[in-house]
C-alpha cells in the first residue's frame, strides 16, 4: 500500500514537472530540459518521467546523475534523435537535438535496459 502510494506521488510529481518544464520557453524555438538520474525505491529512473516540447523546438537537455548506488554511470537515449549519452555521477552532461517530428519517444537507459524508460512528447505545434 505504501509503495503504491509512493507510485502515485511519483506519478503525479512528474506530471506537474513535465508541465512546468513546457511553460519556460528560453528564445524563440529553444527549450531548455533538465533530467535527473535517480533511485526511487530501488528503480533507477530519469525524472521527471515526462518532457513536453514542440516539434521544431531546439531542445537542450541537461543531464544530471544523483544516484548514490553504483554503477556510477547511466544512460539517457532517445533512439529517433540519435541521443545517447552516458552521464557519470555528479558529471552533469548537455545534449542537443531539434524536435524535428511529432509523436511519443521512449527515454531509456542504453548501459541497463531494465531501468524504468521516460517518454518525450513532441507536440504538433
Ligand atoms: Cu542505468
Amino acid at each position: 500500500m505504501k509503495t503504491t502510494a509512493g507510485i502515485v506521488v511519483g506519478f503525479v510529481l512528474s506530471l506537474m514537472l513535465a508541465f512546468a518544464m513546457l511553460a519556460p520557453a528560453g528564445a524563440q524555438g529553444e527549450r531548455e530540459l533538465h533530467a535527473v538520474n535517480i533511485n526511487y525505491e530501488g528503480n533507477n529512473v530519469w525524472t521527471p518521467g515526462t518532457y513536453v516540447v514542440r516539434k521544431g523546438e531546439k531542445v537542450r537537455f541537461k543531464l544530471f546523475n544523483r544516484v548514490k548506488a553504483d554503477p556510477n554511470v547511466h544512460g539517457f537515449a532517445i533512439d529517433e534523435f540519435n541521443v545517447k549519452v552516458d552521464v557519470y555521477r555528479d558529471k552533469p552532461e548537455t545534449v542537443e537535438f531539434t524536435a524535428d517530428k511529432a509523436g511519443i519517444f521512449r527515454i531509456w537507459c542504453h548501459l541497463h535496459p531494465a531501468h524504468l524508460a521516460g517518454q518525450l512528447v513532441v507536440l504538433e505545434k
